[in-house]
């Protein structure tokens, strides 16, 4: 599937606005793709909108869904998160389940794309809404890695640190013990520097908050990721 081969992704929320020039900037950086999400203020209205808009571009655009009242036909891909750390099933299955009940019938399933999040950032929204259990060391990193990969055979584990610029180190270890599941980074990343770095470790590199802080900035993370080769 062409998601295996994305290494940088731009992360836009449909909750914040963004001006036409900007997205177009966006969308023809050279990013590998478009992921749509965001934690709060997300109504179905505002994703068809980013869709369409998004849409003029040739770059691929996937939905990362938070809830199934937001969910559209029309994107390329349809990423289903579960939080591995967070301490309430809701979050790890439960929607999901209440989401299959729905519409388990009429799901292209390989549209599909399961993640499995590792929340590290504790002052995040998204650490808060799923009450996740974020003071992990290494090695319990290395464990929901491999829970991810061996256990749950994910296709992609999510190192997320959303807002924050996280520690290489859990990467890296994270890393380390995967073989077949893609490793995601997300958080932070605010420089060329901070993508290189993390470009060097993780499989995907996600910016999305410095879009709408320092365009210009965010744009130059794209070849500074194209650069690298793992
Ligand atoms: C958020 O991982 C992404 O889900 C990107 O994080 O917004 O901090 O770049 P930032």
């Amino acid at each position: 599937m062409e998601y295996l081969e994305w290494r940088h992704v731009f992360k836009l929320d449909p909750a914040k606005e963004i001006s036409d020039e900007a997205l177009k900037r966006v969308c023809e950086s050279g990013t590998d793709a478009i992921l749509v999400g965001g934690t709060d203020g997300i109504t179905l209205d505002l994703v068809l909108d980013l869709l369409v808009r998004v849409r003029r571009y040739k770059v691929p655009v996937a939905l990362e869904i938070s809830s199934i009242e937001c969910v559209s036909p029309g994107f390329d891909f349809y990423f289903i998160p579960s939080v591995l750390n967070s301490t309430q099933t809701t979050w790890v299955k439960d929607l999901q389940i209440e989401a299959i009940k729905e519409f388990g019938d009429f799901l292209n399933w390989d549209e599909l794309v399961p993640e499995g999040y590792c929340i590290l950032n504790p002052d995040c929204k998204v650490a808060h809404l799923t009450e996740a259990k974020t003071s992990l060391s290494e090695e319990d990193v290395i464990a929901h890695a491999r829970l991810a990969e061996y256990i749950f055979k994910l296709p992609i584990f999510y190192v997320e640190y959303s807002g924050v610029y996280g520690n290489p180190n859990m990467v890296r270890a994270a890393k380390n013990v995967l073989t077949n599941t893609r490793l995601f980074y997300g958080g932070g990343i605010t420089s060329v520097d901070q993508a290189t770095e993390m470009a060097k470790i993780a499989d995907t590199i996600i910016v999305g908050n410095h879009i709408y802080n320092n365009l210009h900035e965010a744009l130059e993370t794209v070849s500074a990721v194209k650069r690298i080769s793992l």
